[in-house]
């Protein structure tokens, strides 16, 4: 109190003592230049939305720089009117808002692999999905002006980046709900987010919102583009292959504790974590404190929205004793999370994308937390 504070900024940052909350790169295919995954610490967070500057990154070939007034969105092919719009035309249109997930298809993939449970943090097991605020123009409002065609299912959504990725679309998602998004948590997108507009599907897979969109082209037929028809297309146990599985399934995980982390004492603490389904809202959290034999519902921080994450939470009181901490969500179509041994009979062994199995954190004796398939 008897020294003068420091001056403002225009554009405020976290302070110094919080700087090692830190988005993290994780190890990359060397030989795919500007392949990067960046993972949100969910363990630093509370609340169910990420800042922006934490926000999970998947760029497969880099963040460009984007001009917005040299940018353009093209919706042509099948319709009526071929039409352009600039950014500043769009931005004219009426927005709407809506809190959401978004999830990488391959979150947690290092589980669904790995032999043995890797002794990994939460950031570095669950680090692809955020939620956020979205706001922007209705994707309905621009395919009704260009006039869809009769024979018009599907929109090849093309970004603007380096490898331009793309993905077919059904038009009735982007008629029921599909998003063209510009603003973020209350600011403009961030270029790692797909600034200046991206794609916004809410609940489906995160490579199918396409960022720095712009090209739109209207088909009778998806166009099996690289993007979905290598990565993102699944091989199940019974040899069957699961071909545009655009839905998240439902999923938790407790943050609190989490992979790495040390209960320091026994006594009192609040076990936090966050769910969500792409098929709607969460319905419930189930929490067990001793391997699964026994489970009590968690409380649902409200509101409980929908495709949104959804913070639970339950007391407790560690008895310094060796156990497990597991969450189980269920989701309002009344569908439970699987168990890991549940997920591979479904999925080929080396299947990775849509992992959503009930996750067990080992408490040991000393009061780490360690990944454990148990
Ligand atoms: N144009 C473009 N869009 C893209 C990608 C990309 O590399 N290029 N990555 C996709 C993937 S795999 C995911 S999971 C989400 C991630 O969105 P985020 O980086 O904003 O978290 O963007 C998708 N959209
Ligand atoms: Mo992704």
């Amino acid at each position: 109190m008897r020294t003068p504070g420091r001056p403002d900024v225009g554009y405020g940052q976290p302070v110094s003592h919080e700087s090692h909350v830190q988005k993290k790169a994780q190890a990359i295919v060397p030989e795919t230049t500007g392949f990067t995954l960046w993972h949100t610490p969910l363990e630093s967070q509370r609340g169910a939305i990420t800042p922006n500057g934490l926000h999970f990154g998947v760029h497969h070939n880099g963040i460009p720089d984007i001009d917005p007034a040299k940018h353009e969105l093209v919706i042509h092919g099948l319709v009526e009117r071929p039409l352009t719009f600039s950014v500043e035309k769009l931005l004219r249109y009426p927005m709407v808002s809506r809190i959401l997930f978004l999830e990488c298809s391959g979150n947690t993939a290092a589980n669904a692999l790995s032999p043995f449970a890797r002794d990994e943090s939460c950031q570095d097991l669950y680090g692809q999905v955020s939620g956020s605020e979205w706001v922007g123009v209705p994707l309905r409002l621009l395919l009704e002006e260009a006039g869809l065609g009769a024979s018009a299912k599907w929109a090849i959504a093309e970004g603007a980046d380096g490898g331009s990725h793309a993905r077919s679309i059904p038009v009735s998602k982007l008629l029921d709900d599909g998003m063209l998004a510009f603003y973020q948590n209350g600011e403009r997108l961030r270029g790692a987010q797909g600034y200046p507009m991206r794609l916004l599907l809410p609940g489906w897979e995160g490579n199918a919102n396409v960022k720095w969109l712009h090209r739109l082209e209207l088909t009778d037929t998806p166009a099996y583009t690289k993007d979905e028809s290598g990565l993102y297309t699944e091989f199940l146990a019974n040899g069957d292959i699961a071909r545009f599985s655009f839905l998240m399934d439902v999923k938790s995980v407790i943050t609190h504790p989490s992979g790495r982390q040390m209960l320091h004492e026994k006594g009192f603490y609040e076990i936090a974590g966050l769910a969500w389904s792409g098929h709607g809202k969460v319905s419930q959290v189930e929490v067990s404190a001793d391997e699964g034999r026994t489970w009590a519902l968690a409380e649902l921080q409200g509101p409980v929205l929908d495709k949104a994450l959804t913070r639970f939470s339950i007391p407790w009181r560690w008895d310094g004793k060796p156990t497990v901490l597991l969450s189980r969500a269920t989701d309002e179509r009344g569908v439970r999370q699987p168990t890991r041994t549940q997920w591979k009979e479904r999925y080929a062994s080396h299947s990775f994308n849509h992992y959503n199995a009930v996750q067990p954190w080992r408490i040991g004796s000393d009061g780490g937390v360690e990944n454990t398939y148990a």
